[in-house]
């Protein structure tokens, strides 16, 4: 027959923001239910797949990013250039904003940052539940004059509101191209990294005034059970037994949290229950050692 096979587009969008700004959270409004790979980019170490998506003959890969953009110790700065990396190796640049912070220290430091990026951009303006409508038109002025995004999206990440757009848009905007992942991969060798990652964002997140950085997580054991749940092992290195003690916290309480945290996004992403142990070990100089930035898929 004369009939040509619909033309597929596929691309690498990169998400860039500061820490919770949402950027977790639009990956799995975009992806919806359906994860169906979490992986790592092929041959390159620089930035986590958090998830795909494929809407309308249009593969779309998701890049998640470190969300730390003001650094001070030399780990950092390595983290943060492995964001960047990840924004110029990508077709698109998804750059978030929060609508309640605005362009505040951080933001004004990726947006400067982001308009050397020789990318289309895609400026999205998240938590616009938090916000009135003015302020909302005010930001999106005040960040399109600072370098020409391709489109404004004001959306809430958490209700969902305007992901659809997004989403429909990326679709449109990703490059002509095969799609580069079979449609229903799930491997568990990266998995085992994007566990990790989630427990040092979770580590983050609780900890950030008081162990910036200072830690590193890596995924010991990793077992599927006959009844479809995964029992994984984490060991939480810190760099001194005084932030062992913070890690732990009063009776335990912290990394307890920080596990309950990190077990409910793994279930989100794999489907499944999901057994976490965390344990805390001192490994002393480990951030000035860079075996160990190889280690986590860090360049120099
Ligand atoms: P990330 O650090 O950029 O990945 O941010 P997260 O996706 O982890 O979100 C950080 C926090 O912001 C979480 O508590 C989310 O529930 C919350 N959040 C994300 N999107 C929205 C939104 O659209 N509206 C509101 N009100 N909260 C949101
Ligand atoms: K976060
Ligand atoms: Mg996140």
């Amino acid at each position: 027959s004369d009939a040509t096979p619909p033309a597929t587009r596929c691309g690498f969008v990169a998400l860039i923001g500061a820490p919770n700004v949402g950027k977790s959270t639009l990956v799995n409004a975009l992806v919806g239910a359906k994860v169906t790979i979490v992986s790592r980019k092929v041959q390159t170490t620089r930035a986590l797949i958090r998830g795909i998506v494929i809407e309308n003959n249009a593969q779309i890969i998701l890049v998640d990013t470190p969300g730390i953009f003001l650094p001070k110790r030399r780990l950092d700065r390595a983290m943060v250039s492995t964001a960047w990396s990840g924004a110029h190796d990508a077709d698109l640049v998804c750059v978030l904003l929060d609508a309640k912070m605005g362009i505040d220290d951080e933001a004004e430091a990726i947006l400067t940052k982001a308009a050397n990026v020789n990318h289309e951009k895609i400026l999205v303006i998240n938590k616009v539940d938090l916000v009135q409508r003015e302020k909302l038109l005010a930001l999106a002025q005040a960040a399109n004059e600072r370098m020409p995004f391709a489109k404004t999206f004001m959306i809430s990440a958490l209700s969902g509101d305007g992901v659809d757009d997004i989403r429909h848009t990326l679709a449109e905007m990703v490059p002509p191209g095969p799609f580069l992942y079979p449609e229903d991969q799930m491997s568990d060798a990266p998995m085992r990294q994007l566990a990790a990652e989630i427990t040092r964002e979770k580590i983050y997140q609780k900890l950030h005034q008081e162990l910036p950085y200072q830690s590193t997580v890596e995924t010991d054991k990793w077992e599927e059970r006959k009844d479809k749940s995964v029992r994984i092992e984490q060991t939480i290195f810190v760099e001194r037994e005084s932030q062992r003690k913070i890690v732990l916290g009063k009776g335990g309480a912290t990394i307890k949290s920080i596990g309950a945290d990190s077990r409910k996004e793994l279930m989100q992403i794999l489907d499944v229950p999901v057994h976490l142990f965390l344990f805390v070990k001192v490994r002393e100089n480990w951030g000035d050692d860079p075996d160990r930035y190889r280690e986590m898929g860090l360049e120099f």
